[in-house]
């Protein structure tokens, strides 16, 4: 079976978009991988910081990646990128929240990416369906608040914290700690009642090149298990360190290559800025591996 033919899928607590009814909840499955598309409503995101700030701007761009076919999209309105300064619950839900509200009859999932119990519980209230949080649900409450809304969260690995993570990362085993870390989390929160994960390693969260490289050469490690993976490396400092791209805005050719390699190796979902666009490379790479899709 090729990676266009393996079926994913996410469980939730209550009706989501493209979702079927079965005994634990609404089940979304698809086959191959999905685009997840990154809305960013902050003014200090690493590429498209202030791009979005308008709400009519940011629609547009939200409506323009579901017309292109984006499967979810991610709403943040906190910077997580090295070096960012936290802002407080109610900075994100002035920016988060608008958005959701307006997005939610679209016909697509919508994340929304926090790292606070509050913001995430507001969010799911606006119409929100899944929690991203880049610290691997560490707060207790996080998990409460998945759990008891039905919400499906996504689990990042990251070591330290945006403001310092990329001081020194140290890793005797990346991948073998990494992996086992996100295996570990995914049993936790699933036995305390969040309905379904996705797993994400955390390019850039605390990992040097090497590291990142590791992590990306070994993703079918991660895809072989029952959760599906997200791989988010969109625009990230990576793909300057080999390909020398100063620009975080220039980078969308690395991002597809990239994000085509994880495709091609199980991931269930990929985050981009550039989504629409990923759409379309998936889909030729989708037909040269032999699947109308
Ligand atoms: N990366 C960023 C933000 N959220 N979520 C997951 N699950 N995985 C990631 O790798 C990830 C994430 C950082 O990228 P971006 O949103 O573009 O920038 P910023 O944090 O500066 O807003």
């Amino acid at each position: 079976m090729n990676w266009t033919q393996r079926s994913h899928a996410l469980t939730f607590g209550f009706p989501v978009p493209h979702a079927e009814k079965v005994p634990e909840g609404y089940r979304v499955t698809w086959t191959g991988c999905r685009v997840m598309g990154i809305l960013n409503a902050t003014p200090d995101s690493f590429s498209d910081g202030g791009r979005h700030l308008g709400l009519d701007a940011a629609l547009a761009t939200a409506r323009q990646m579901v017309a292109a076919g984006v499967f979810m999209l991610d709403i943040g309105g906190e910077s997580t990128r090295p070096g960012s300064e936290p802002v407080d619950a109610a900075t994100e839900l002035d920016r988060v929240l608008p958005l959701i509200r307006a997005l939610k009859g679209e016909n697509a999932l919508l994340s929304v990416d926090t790292m606070k119990p509050e913001v995430a519980a507001e969010a799911l209230k606006a119409g929100a369906h899944l929690v991203n949080d880049v610290t691997g649900l560490r707060d207790p409450e996080m998990v409460r608040v998945c759990a008891e809304s039905g919400a499906a969260a996504c689990i990042m690995h990251m070591q330290g914290e945006p403001r310092t993570m990329q001081q020194q990362p140290t890793y005797s085993d990346v991948v073998g700690e990494v992996h086992s870390f996100l295996r570990g989390r995914a049993a936790e929160v699933k036995a305390a009642g969040v309905p379904s994960v996705l797993l994400d390693p955390g390019i850039g969260f605390g990992k040097t090149l090497e590291h990142n490289l590791a992590l990306l050469r070994a993703v079918g490690d991660l895809t072989c298990g029952p959760d599906p993976v997200l791989m988010a490396a969109s625009r990230k400092k990576t793909i300057d360190l080999i390909a020398d791209v100063p620009k975080a805005a220039d980078r969308d050719p690395g991002s597809f290559a990239l994000h085509l390699h994880s495709a091609r190796q199980g991931a269930a979902l990929v985050r981009l800025h550039a989504a629409g666009e990923m759409v379309q490379a998936l889909k030729v790479e989708a037909a040269l591996a032999g699947s109308s899709r």
